[in-house]
């Protein structure tokens, strides 16, 4: 099983998509092992973003980071992470698929409604970021056993 990370920016959140968003999740069958509301701070953002520390956009990709609370949630399943990427979509919402979160309820290449971990790497980084041991959550499933074959589990 892989865990990742999972957040509705600020434009999620104020345009009333959250119950949207989660519902999709649950309904593909992946796992909420952790859940919270939290206000990005610079030091967050800094480390979460290092990657793009350089870029043009990076000072304004904070300070919308900032604008409200976000949304954050650990989801877990096999190969969660390449299968939550699916279902937000490319980063430029205009052109992501239709279906994809971003691809129906976005056109923006900045303000894109929903931000998942890329590798288990980035996973592993951003959960720490922002999430402390005992808010994740271990329990048992009672519908694994109809998500995934006997083999898979
Ligand atoms: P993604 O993994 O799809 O969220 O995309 P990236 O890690 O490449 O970018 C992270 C965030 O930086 C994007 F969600 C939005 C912002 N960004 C811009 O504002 N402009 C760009 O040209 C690229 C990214």
């Amino acid at each position: 099983m892989e865990r990742t990370v999972v957040l509705i920016k600020p434009d999620g959140l104020q345009r009333g998509l959250v119950g949207e968003i989660m519902h999709r999740f649950e309904r593909k069958g992946m796992k909420l092992v952790g859940i919270k509301m939290i206000r990005l701070t610079d030091e967050i953002l800094d480390n979460w973003y290092a990657h793009h520390k350089d870029k043009p956009f990076f000072a304004t990709l904070k300070s919308f980071m900032e604008w409200t609370p976000v949304v954050a949630m650990v989801w877990e399943g096999i190969e969660a992470i390449a299968a939550v990427r699916k279902i937000v979509g490319i980063t430029k919402a205009r052109e992501a698929e239709a279906g994809s979160v971003r691809g129906d309820f976005g056109m923006s290449g900045s303000q894109n409604i929903i931000h998942a971990s890329d590798s288990p790497e980035s996973a592993e980084k951003e959960l720490g970021l922002i999430f402390n041991g005992d808010e994740i959550f271990e329990y048992d499933s009672a519908t694994d056993f109809l998500i995934y074959s006997k083999e898979e589990l």
